[in-house]
């Protein structure tokens, strides 16, 4: 996490500056590599470094996926960190763990994110409650996004349960506004839910939100936008992964990657510039 400037600032900026609520998420998967790169020990660093190069001004954020990099072993960690590092100062990194567990864990967590990795904001799980949440909150200048109304179908498991006089995740969103009194936090509402966002933006108007679910799993942004932004239009990191990274599995896929960003930027601005303020 760079000190001087905060999560917050990077994203308002380099979305003002690249015109974007696009949010890349690296999710490197060695089995949909470009076949020019599958096998090659610095395959994935160097399909990320393209991707990263091809897109660094048409994004608002990128969200590396731990999973995807500690399948990989030690090589994967080593990825994660060089990318982290190497990628645009300018440009926030979400690293996305889903991290949730008892404060002394959840201490070592943050410290792996912020201290070790270097990333400006995380993904959190606020199952576990305040003590899982709150370390994470002492990283001044950082954002946690909590799960809210996550975009897969088994979301309605547990987060539409009522409790009480509202259901979980509205509970969750409100609690949200709550801690961002202590430290900056975020949350995340899968494109999946479009009739539920704008209900949730009203219960967390200044937050900002993560939104995941276009793209591969079929989530609508115009939708997204209108119902999810905030009062200034903005306030939403729309995340795209498998349909930005994996356009093209020839020798053009950063430019394959290129198109599909600028494709999701110019439907994420053409619904800003339709919905009233
Ligand atoms: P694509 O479906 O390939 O665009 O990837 C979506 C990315 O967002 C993956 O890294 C998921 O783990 C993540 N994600 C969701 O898909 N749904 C959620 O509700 C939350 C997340 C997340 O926290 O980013």
């Amino acid at each position: 996490m760079s000190a001087d400037t905060s999560f917050l600032e990077k994203y308002k900026s380099a979305s003002a500056r690249n015109r974007s609520l696009l949010c890349v998420g690296l999710d490197p998967n060695p089995n949909h590599l470009p076949d020019s790169l599958k096998g090659r020990p610095d395959g994935i660093s160097r399909f990320l470094t393209d991707i990263v190069s091809a897109t660094s001004d048409l994004v608002c954020a990128y969200k590396p996926n731990f999973a995807f990099f500690g399948a990989l072993g030690e090589s994967g960690f080593a990825d994660l960190a060089g990318l982290i590092r190497n990628s645009p100062g300018d440009i926030p990194t979400i690293l996305d763990f889903k991290a949730g567990d008892i404060g002394n864990t959840a201490r070592r967590y943050a410290a792996m994110a912020y201290e070790t990795l270097g990333a400006d904001a995380t993904t959190v799980n606020p199952l576990m409650g305040s003590d899982a949440v709150l370390p994470f909150l002492e990283y001044k200048g950082s954002c946690a996004f909590l799960l809210c109304l996550t975009s897969n179908p088994g979301s309605a498991d547990f987060q539409r349960l009522e409790t009480g006089d509202r259901t979980l995740y509205e509970a969750i969103a409100a609690r949200a506004v709550e801690w961002s009194e202590s430290g900056d936090c975020g949350l995340v509402v899968g494109a999946t839910h479009p009739g539920e966002l704008g209900g949730i933006r009203a219960l967390a108007p200044g937050l900002p939100f993560l939104v995941p679910g276009v793209g591969a799993q079929g989530g609508n942004a115009e939708e997204v936008v209108r119902t999810g932004a905030d009062a200034d239009g903005g306030g939403l990191l729309i995340n795209a992964s498998r349909a930005v990274l994996y356009a093209s599995s020839g020798s053009d896929y950063a430019e394959a990657a290129r198109q599909q960003a600028e494709r999701l930027r110019s439907t994420f601005e053409a619904a800003r510039a339709s919905t009233p303020a």
